[in-house]
């Protein structure tokens, strides 16, 4: 079980870049300052006990003394001391965490909360995505955070502390991704029903790759190429699917309940899960998206979820996952 958690890919102890690494390294030193009090309080006290325990024929009570000035006002010194130790490196990270370095150029991300998924938009690419989005290493990624409904938190353990996402209301974090890597999200705030599945994924890429995806990412949808994709497109532009979700690029589907689906295709994750994105996963899901999150908007309010006439065949689920896998 604790090894688990050790191994865990939300593992903080095994930060992978500098606002993770500092804040390791101070929770850390604060443990450890701790644990040496610990054990030398502890260490006291054992030997007070063992000491001056009742012997095999003490009759009488002993000595009862207090008051020991010197000792109390050294403890009260040794004290205060020991909170400044403590205190004064905790201050000085808030002031240096506080903001990218200067100069550092940061790449502004929009994180929106939704129940139970995570929207991300890069306004300097004029691109909305949803629970999966890549970063360039070696850059600050400030991040704008909020939600449409209730508090959410934003939380990547490796890469850095988490923020609350309030409702109307901007709440900002920054952090930076030193190594290459697939970095996985939590919403960090009970949220409802579905709030552990409510995970998310920050794929952190050298520059030319980052570019790469942005230019992807930023253009409209591709054309679906079977036939099989074809009549799935039909089916997505004609069975509601689009009175919530939006596809770049074809007019109607612009629906901002659900994630965006521009490039659904190239998702590694379903609906920011911890199930991959296959088409199995995929057409059980349309199937039946409550068995995989419970309460999602999709499931409680989706025509096609909540009254049989609306619900969707077994053949048209085929269609609509040949579709969406081919929104590369
Ligand atoms: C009532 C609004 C609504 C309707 C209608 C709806 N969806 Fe969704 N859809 C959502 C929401 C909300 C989510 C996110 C669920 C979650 O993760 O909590 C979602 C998630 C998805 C996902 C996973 C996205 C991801 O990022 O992994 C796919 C794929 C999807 N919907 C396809 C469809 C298709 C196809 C239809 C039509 C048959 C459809 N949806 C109809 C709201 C809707
Ligand atoms: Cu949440």
């Amino acid at each position: 079980m604790f090894l688990d958690f050790i191994l865990s890919p939300q593992n903080w102890l095994d930060p992978a870049g500098p606002v993770a690494s500092d804040q390791k390294d101070l929770f850390l030193f604060t443990l450890y300052l701790c644990i040496g009090i610990f054990v030398i309080v502890g260490g006291f006290m054992l030997y007070s006990i063992l000491k001056f325990k009742a012997k095999p024929g003490d009759e009488e009570l002993p000595d009862q003394s207090h008051d020991g000035t010197q000792l109390e006002i050294g403890l009260m010194v040794v004290s205060a001391i020991l909170v400044a130790v403590i205190a004064v490196p905790n201050v000085k990270l808030l002031y240096k965490l506080a903001e990218p370095p200067r100069g550092s150029n940061p790449l502004q991300v929009n994180v929106i909360g939704h129940q139970y998924w995570w929207e991300f938009e890069i306004p300097e690419y004029q691109i909305a995505t949803a629970n999966e989005f890549k970063i360039p290493i070696g850059r600050p990624i400030e991040f704008n955070v909020s939600s449409v409904d209730v508090i959410h938190s934003f939380w990547v353990p490796r890469l850095g502390g988490k923020v609350d996402a309030v409702p109307g209301r901007d709440n900002y974090l920054w952090f930076q991704a030193d190594q290459e890597g697939w970095y996985s999200g939590q919403c960090a705030e009970l949220c409802g029903s579905s709030h552990a599945k409510m995970k998310f994924e920050v794929h952190a890429v050298n520059d030319e790759e980052f570019l790469a995806w942005v230019e992807k990412e930023a253009a409209p949808a591709e054309q679906p190429i079977t036939e099989l994709a074809k009549e799935g497109k039909e089916l997505f532009l004609t069975k509601m699917c689009v009175t919530c979700h939006a596809v770049k690029g074809y007019d109607g589907a612009i629906g901002i309940t659900g994630p965006n689906l521009s490039h659904f295709g190239s998702r590694r994750k379903l609906a920011g899960m911890w199930v991959e994105n296959t088409k199995d996963n995929l057409e059980d899901w349309l199937g039946d998206p409550a068995s995989f999150k419970p309460d999602n908007i999709m499931a409680l309010q989706g025509p096609m979820y909540i009254d049989d006439k609306f619900a969707l065949t077994r053949d048209e689920i085929e269609k609509l996952a040949a579709y969406l896998k081919e929104l590369y």
